[in-house]
């Protein structure tokens, strides 16, 4: 993509409104745009990341069996009434009424319409177990949105239900759903590490938090420094995978526990901020009862199954990859989800030995990469795609361009090396 062309509306200034650095930067690299507090438009690059994201998340979840549906954003207010949430919800429950006076509102999650479409479609214990998931808009009116897409008021969510007959069956659901975690945030590239949380506005006894570290976390955070080096890879045994993630000492503020953090050893005691990017509950028959959802056991009897929901804030997660990963010059994007793997940098437009290395660059590499071709000094093409954070940089100037020779530029560690043209290919490409 030739960035002449491109809408990358990128700022040098640090925009006043921005507090912390990801939504500094995510504004600055002209990534997104504020629409209203809490509401934001996602701007071409940004939308490249987030639709990345999605696309790892979509792949492990359908690897783990998990079936993907799309559910509307308005929901009806009688479907919460059945729950008995309509009103616990309380003001962060965006509420509409439509032109019958008909009581709406823009869905915060969607445990109960998942319910009733499980309630009309599955009758018999032969049906069960399911687990679905979507992608999908969700709206909660935070008091305080902040931060940028960290805490907005409509993000991205990847919201998956499990229906099992027992609770055996809901544990191994529970299971299988924090392996696909561990391996979708190992793809991605950060680390996330799963925490004994309270269960809210959803409700049950059984809870993992997912938690990025950074200073700026809204949670303060207690865990065992053996978690840092936890392999997100996972093994066959699904068990021994579980317990190697959760046997060790993990817990945000809210369910911190003295005693047993007593029993971690000093030297790997730590103690820091989370930014919460994913969140998983077991609440066994609370939904299934309240909306009466029962199937046919194989004696005849009537079973009420055991459910769990397993969130990732997905557009959340761009801001907290930008907190984790970013320098005093800009994004530092893992190669997974960065929203060009490579940027082609032209120091002299109009030169025509440095113009057909570029347009060759340009052509092998596809829309995956960003080529600067506009008419502007180096100093502020090396300082963009240092802010914009691309994994690699190109850099093609004459003197090279007479021999054949670019510059490539890894951007997390700051290498640089003189090579052919085919070796910069081969290394980006590898
Ligand atoms: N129904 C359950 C699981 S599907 C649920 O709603 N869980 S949740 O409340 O924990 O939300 C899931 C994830 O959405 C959170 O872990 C967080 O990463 C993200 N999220 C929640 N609120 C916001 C918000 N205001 N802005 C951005 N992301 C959010």
């Amino acid at each position: 993509m030739r960035l002449s062309q491109s809408l990358i509306p990128t700022l040098k200034e640090t925009p006043a409104e921005a507090q912390i650095a990801s939504h500094r930067l995510m504004l600055r690299a002209g990534l997104v745009r504020q629409m209203a507090s809490g509401i934001y438009a996602w701007l071409p690059t940004g939308l490249r990341v987030l639709t990345k994201i999605a696309n790892i998340v979509r792949e492990e979840q359908n690897l783990s069996g998990a079936q993907e549906l799309l559910m509307p954003t308005i929901q009806s207010a009688d479907l919460w009434r059945e729950s008995g949430r309509y009103d616990a919800y309380g003001k962060e429950m965006l509420r509409i009424t439509d032109r019958h006076d008909r009581e709406l509102l823009y869905g915060p999650t969607n445990e109960e319409m998942l319910t009733v479409i499980m309630r009309d479609a599955v009758k018999s214990y032969r049906d069960l177990p399911q687990m679905l998931y979507q992608i999908q808009w969700k709206f909660r009116d935070e008091v305080r949105p902040r931060f940028g897409v960290l805490r907005g008021r409509e993000f991205l969510m990847k919201d998956a239900y499990s229906f099992d007959l027992d609770y055996e069956g809901a544990f191994l659901s529970y299971k299988k759903m924090m392996a696909a975690y561990l391996r979708t945030f190992q793809r991605i590239g950060v680390v996330a590490i799963p925490m004994r949380a309270d269960t809210g506005q959803i409700g049950g006894d059984l809870s993992h938090e997912f938690h990025i570290l950074a200073p700026t976390g809204e949670s303060g955070v207690f865990y065992d420094a053996a978690l840092e080096s936890n392999d997100g890879r996972g093994t066959p045994d699904l068990d021994a995978f579980y317990a190697a993630h959760t046997t060790k000492y993990a817990a945000t503020d809210e369910k911190h526990d003295l005693e047993s953090w007593s029993k971690v050893p000093d030297e790997r005691k730590r103690e820091g901020r989370g930014i919460e990017v994913g969140q998983i509950f077991y609440f066994g028959q609370k939904y299934s009862q309240a909306m009466n959802f029962s199937v046919i056991g194989k004696d005849g009897s009537k079973i009420f199954p055991e459910m769990g929901s397993y969130g990732i804030g997905v557009s959340r997660l761009v801001g907290a990859i930008v907190e984790a990963r970013h320098d005093e010059a800009g994004i530092i994007w893992p190669d997974a989800i960065a929203p060009f793997k490579a940027a082609i940098l032209n120091l002299r437009q109009g030169d025509s030995a440095t113009g057909a290395i570029c347009d060759s660059l340009h052509d092998k590499l596809g829309p995956d990469c960003l080529y600067d071709d506009r008419e502007e000094r180096a100093g502020a093409k090396f300082a963009e795609a240092d802010l914009m954070g691309h994994p690699w940089q190109i850099i093609v100037g004459p003197r090279g361009a007479a021999t054949g020779q670019v510059e490539l530029k890894r951007r997390a560690t700051g290498e640089r090396a003189e090579l052919s043209v085919e070796d910069a290919l081969a290394k980006v490409l590898g």
